[in-house]
C-alpha cells in the first residue's frame, strides 16, 4: 500500500461485504479512505490496511469531498443521510447502494435540494471481482459530476453512463438481472423435468451449457429485429412452429411445475391471437412492452 499524498481522498458509508471491497481496492491504490460502518468493528480490517475511521457519518463526511454510500437498501441511505444533510452540502454524494429507479430519483431531488451533487451508481460485479476487469459500475445523473469523477473511481471497475436521468443505472441493472433471473430459472425447469427420468442437475447442466452457448448470440439479430420493428424478416423461427404445448404438457405430465414455461406460452398465445403467428418469437416483445395493447 503505496499512500499517494496527491491523489483526492475519499469517504466511504457502510462497509458490508461489498463496501469492504470498494474500500480495500481504494487503500491498494493508495487512496485515502474514510470509512464509517453502523458497526463499528467492521472498520477494522480496514483501518489495519490505512483507512481512516470515523465515529459518525457527520465526521467521516466532514473528511473529504467525495462521499460513497454503499448499504442495504434505499430506506438505510435515508435513515443515515438525513439527520446528516447540512454537513454533505457542496460535497458529492455517489450512491451505489441497490435502489429502484424511483428511490434513485427521489435521493436525486433530495440532494439537490441540499446543494449537494449526486450520481446513482448501480453495481454489476460481486465483492471478488472488484478491480477485476470483468467488474462495470453503470452511474447515472448529472454528466459533469460523472465527468470529473470517472478517473476517481476507475479502480473499482469500468465506469459506463447511463445518462441524466438518475434512475437510468438502477433501471438498467435490475433489466439485466431480470433477464438473468428468467434464464436461470428456465433452466431450473429444464433440470426438474429431467429430473424426473433420473438424470442429475449437473449432468443435465454439462448437457445444456454448450446449447445456451451456441444461442446466446442470437439474441443481438432478435434485438436489432425488436429495434427495426419488423418481426417477419426471413430466417426466423415463427409464433406457430414456437408453440410450447408439448413442453408444457410433458412438464405437467412429469409433475413439474409449469409456472415459468406457461407465461411464456400466455406470451406466444397473445401474439398468435392478434394474428401475428407467422412473424418471429422476439414478437413477444411487443406484449411485454406495451401489456395493455
Ligand atoms: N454483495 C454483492 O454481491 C452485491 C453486488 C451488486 C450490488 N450489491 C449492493 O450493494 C449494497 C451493499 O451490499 P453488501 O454486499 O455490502 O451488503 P451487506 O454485506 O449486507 O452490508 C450491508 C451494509 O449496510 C449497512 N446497513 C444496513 N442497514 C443499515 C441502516 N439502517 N443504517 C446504516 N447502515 C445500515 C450494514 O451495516 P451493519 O449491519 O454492518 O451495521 C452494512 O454495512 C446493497 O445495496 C446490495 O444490493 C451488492
Amino acid at each position: 500500500n503505496t499512500s499517494n499524498p496527491t491523489a483526492p481522498g475519499l469517504t466511504l458509508l457502510g462497509l458490508g461485504q461489498m463496501g469492504a471491497a470498494l474500500a480495500g481496492r481504494m487503500l491498494d491504490q493508495g487512496r485515502a479512505v474514510t470509512v464509517w460502518n453502523r458497526t463499528p468493528e467492521r472498520a477494522a480490517p480496514l483501518v489495519a490496511r490505512g483507512a481512516a475511521s470515523a465515529e459518525t457519518p457527520a465526521e467521516a463526511i466532514a473528511r473529504n469531498g467525495l462521499v460513497v454510500t454503499c448499504l442495504l437498501r434505499y430506506a438505510s441511505v435515508r435513515e443515515t443521510l438525513d439527520p446528516v444533510a447540512a454537513s454533505l452540502r457542496g460535497r458529492t454524494l455517489i450512491d451505489l447502494t441497490t435502489t429502484t429507479p424511483d428511490e434513485a430519483r427521489e435521493l436525486g431531488r433530495w440532494a439537490a435540494e441540499h446543494d449537494v451533487e449526486y450520481l446513482n451508481g448501480a453495481i454489476m460485479a460481486t465483492p471478488y471481482q472488484i478491480g477485476t476487469p470483468v467488474a462495470r459500475i453503470l452511474y447515472s445523473g448529472a454528466p459533469d459530476v460523472f465527468a470529473r469523477h470517472r478517473d476517481l473511481l476507475a479502480p473499482w471497475a469500468e465506469g459506463v453512463y447511463d445518462g441524466p436521468d438518475a434512475g437510468a443505472a438502477s433501471l438498467i441493472d435490475l433489466a439485466m438481472l431480470s433477464g438473468m433471473y428468467h434464464m436461470f430459472a428456465g433452466l431450473f425447469h429444464g433440470a426438474a423435468m429431467a429430473a424426473t427420468v433420473g438424470m442429475s442437475a449437473q449432468d443435465f447442466a454439462s448437457r445444456t451449457i454448450p446449447l445456451i452457448e451456441s444461442l446466446v448470440a442470437h439474441f443481438a439479430a432478435d434485438a436489432a429485429i425488436i429495434d427495426g420493428g419488423d418481426y417477419s424478416v426471413p430466417g426466423q423461427q415463427s409464433l406457430d412452429f414456437s408453440d410450447l404445448s408439448d413442453i408444457l404438457r410433458t412438464s405437467e405430465e412429469a409433475g413439474v411445475d409449469s409456472t415459468t414455461i406457461a407465461a411464456i406460452q400466455a406470451l406466444i398465445h397473445r401474439q398468435r391471437e392478434a394474428g401475428h403467428g407467422a412473424e418471429g418469437f422476439a414478437r413477444i416483445y411487443e406484449t411485454l412492452r406495451h401489456p395493455e395493447s
